[in-house]
C-alpha cells in the first residue's frame, strides 16, 4: 500500500476567524483553499459551507456553488458533511444529498461533543444510509468512538451500508475517543477486511495520528476543520500548508500521495 488518500477537511462547523484569521469562509474562499490543497496532494475534499454571516449551513444552493466552482479547477473527489453542527436537524443535515455528491459522511452513532451532542441515533443513521444509496452517494463511515465501529458492523449486516467501506477514525474530540496510538490500532484492526481507513487526529493530535497511518497503511485527513495550527501557538497560514507537510512526510515514509484518479480506484468509486 505505498499509496496514500489525503483529505482536506478545510472548514468543518465549528472553528471560527478568532481561532485562525486564515480560515475560509465565503464559497470562493473554501474553492480556493480546496484548489490549493488539490495541487499540494489532497485527493478528497470534506465540505462544510458557511453563510454569509459565516456560520455553518447545509444550504444546498451554497454547496452547490462551492462545488461547481472547484469542479471547474481540479478533479479533487467531493465528500459532503451530513454532521452538519450539532444544532442542527437531521433534515437540514441531509439536505446536501440532494446534489448527489460522489461521497458523504455517515457518522454511525452519538458522542458527547464538547458540552454538546452530536446526535445520530439509529433510525437518522439508516435514513441518511438510505438516502446516500437513493442518491448514488457512497458513504464514509466516520467513527468517534468504538461502539460506532459495532453499529456499522450491523448495518453492513443489514445490507443498510455494503461492503467495501473506507472509515475515518476521528480521535480526540472531547467526549469522544481519544486520541492514542493503541486506540488507532485498535479501530484499524477491527474493520473488515477489503476495507480503508483514515485518521483525522484533532487539534494537536493531527499530526502525531497523522504520520502514525502514513506508518501503518492508513490515509490521513488534516485541514481547520480539525486543526488551525501549524504548530503551537502558530496558527497555520493555509490548509494547503497543512497538507504539504502530510505530502512531504508521506513521501519520506515511501507514500505518494494518490491523485483523485488514483483514490477513486483505492476507494471503489466510479472514475
Ligand atoms: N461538526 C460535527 C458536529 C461530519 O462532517 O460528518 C460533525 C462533523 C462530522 O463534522
Ligand atoms: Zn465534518
Amino acid at each position: 500500500m505505498d499509496k496514500v488518500i489525503i483529505t482536506v477537511a478545510p472548514v468543518g462547523a465549528e472553528a471560527t476567524r478568532d481561532d485562525n484569521p486564515n480560515l475560509p469562509l465565503t464559497p470562493t474562499q473554501i474553492i480556493e483553499a480546496v484548489y490549493e490543497s488539490w495541487q499540494a496532494g489532497a485527493a478528497i475534499a470534506h465540505l462544510h459551507v458557511r453563510d454569509p454571516q459565516g456560520n455553518p449551513t447545509q444550504d444546498p444552493d451554497i454547496f452547490r456553488q462551492v462545488i461547481e466552482g472547484i469542479k471547474q479547477k481540479c478533479d479533487i473527489i467531493i465528500q459532503v458533511s451530513t454532521g452538519g453542527s450539532t444544532d442542527m436537524t437531521p433534515q437540514q443535515r441531509a439536505a446536501p444529498l440532494t446534489l448527489k455528491p460522489e461521497m458523504a459522511t455517515l457518522t454511525t452513532g452519538t458522542v458527547n461533543f464538547g458540552s454538546e451532542i452530536f446526535s445520530n441515533p439509529f433510525p437518522l443513521i439508516t435514513d441518511f444510509a438510505n438516502r446516500m444509496r437513493e442518491n448514488n452517494v457512497v458513504p464514509e463511515i466516520e467513527i468517534f468512538d468504538t461502539g460506532m465501529l459495532d453499529t456499522a458492523l450491523v448495518l453492513i449486516k443489514k445490507n443498510i451500508i455494503s461492503l467495501p467501506l473506507h472509515f475515518d477514525f476521528v480521535l480526540g474530540v472531547p467526549g469522544g475517543m481519544s486520541a492514542s496510538a493503541r486506540n488507532l490500532a485498535y479501530l484499524a484492526d477491527r474493520i473488515p477486511e477489503n476495507c480503508t481507513w483514515s485518521v483525522a487526529g484533532i487539534g494537536r493530535h493531527e499530526l502525531p495520528l497523522g504520520t502514525m497511518a502514513l506508518a501503518m497503511g492508513g490515509h490521513v485527513r488534516v485541514g481547520f476543520e480539525d486543526n488551525v495550527y501549524y504548530e503551537k501557538g502558530v496558527p497555520a497560514a493555509s490548509n494547503a500548508q497543512l497538507v504539504a507537510r502530510i505530502t512531504r512526510l508521506a513521501q519520506e515514509l515511501g507514500r505518494t500521495p494518490a491523485t483523485p484518479n488514483q483514490a477513486r480506484k483505492i476507494l471503489g468509486l466510479p472514475l
